[in-house]
């Protein structure tokens, strides 16, 4: 039962989660290693006990497919996932002349007349991103993030490495090698990143003719981050899977710290609270290659989850 594992680890995580001050001041319970394993041949592990946004799951791992890092191509989608860290920069630039919007995150909770003053910049920027390609360039850029090291990592000697166009031939020409992996994690390039990689290294495994995944994510948030991660990766498999010839295996989910906001707890027990339904399934409707795909191509079908719930991103 593919749900029950991510059920699993909300409740190992209340049981055994210890509280751990963390970067973005939240706090959080947390545990250190966990793995959850998803077999895809059964559904596609998109939660029913939440709804998920499937569309953004397609359009964000489409951006990391084409090798950009510009939240242009996101807004484009309306897809606002990666705003925040955008928009961080802006405001910590010399070209933001607007209201302090320092620590917009936290105080945006607790002070509903600062909320709306950066909601009201927070559009003004989206709007210039979309709008002034200038603007874009500067500051719609989160640095050489995923896309950026999937695709063009850099070599020290001129030139850059497409990592998933060697992925695939490799799992064409020797799907018993050990050596099947991509990794995000560029220590050279971590401070120029919004966000150093979360999900840091993956590794394909072929075996009777289907292609598994296994992810070492470093950092998990498990309320609202890892339900995308867990289905964005378990589309990466079939995309690479029907890139190579391959059936669909296995999704193993490798955490390093695993961790509850302490502002997601009643969010968390309202979930573990709700009864499950029968997984959906994946439909891609197309031909064309993973490079190439549209995110109307790829379909879920027998998607019937409960009511999303809301809650505060840590920035
Ligand atoms: N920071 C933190 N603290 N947690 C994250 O999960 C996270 N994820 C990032 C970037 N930084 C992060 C990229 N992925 C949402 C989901 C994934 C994601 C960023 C944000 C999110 O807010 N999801 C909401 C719905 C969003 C919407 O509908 O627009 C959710 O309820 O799932
Ligand atoms: P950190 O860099 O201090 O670990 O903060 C990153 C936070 O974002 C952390 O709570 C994990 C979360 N996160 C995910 O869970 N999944 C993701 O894909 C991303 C980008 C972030």
């Amino acid at each position: 039962q593919n749900e029950q594992q991510y059920l699993d680890l909300l409740q190992y995580v209340l049981d055994h989660g210890h509280k751990k001050s963390d970067r973005t001041g939240t706090g959080t319970i947390s545990t250190f290693g966990y793995q959850m394993r998803f077999d895809l041949q059964e559904s596609f592990p998109l939660l029913t006990t939440k709804k998920i946004p499937f569309g953004l799951i397609k359009s964000e791992l489409l951006w990391f497919l084409h090798g950009d890092t510009n939240i242009k191509y996101l807004l484009e989608h309306h897809n606002h996932i990666w705003d925040e860290w955008a928009f961080k920069n802006y405001i910590e630039s010399s070209d933001y002349k607007g209201p302090d919007m320092t620590d917009f995150g936290r105080r945006s909770l607790v002070d509903d007349v600062f909320a709306q003053e950066y909601k009201a910049q927070k559009d003004k920027f989206d709007k210039a991103i979309l709008e002034n390609d200038t603007f874009a360039q500067k500051f719609g850029n989160l640095g050489d993030v995923y896309g950026a090291q999937w695709r063009h990592w850099q070599k020290r000697n001129g030139g850059f490495i497409d990592q998933i166009a060697n992925v695939i031939q490799q799992i064409k020409t020797t799907p018993d090698s050990r050596r099947l992996i991509v990794s995000a994690w560029n220590p050279e390039d971590i401070p120029s990143m919004a966000l150093p990689p979360c999900h840091t290294l993956f590794q394909f495994y072929v075996n009777d003719g289907r292609l598994s995944c296994q992810l070492y994510q470093r950092s998990g948030d498990l309320f609202l981050g890892v339900p995308f991660n867990i289905a964005s990766y378990a589309l990466l498999t079939h995309l690479i899977a029907r890139e190579t010839g391959l059936k669909v295996g296995e999704f193993v989910h490798t955490l390093g710290d695993a961790h509850i906001y302490l502002n997601h707890l009643d969010q968390v027990k309202e979930q573990l609270s709700r009864t499950k339904s029968v997984g959906p399934q994946l439909e891609i409707k197309s031909d064309k290659s993973i490079f190439d795909i549209d995110t109307k191509d790829i379909i879920v079908n027998n998607y019937h989850p409960q009511p999303a719930i809301k809650a505060p991103v840590a920035v």
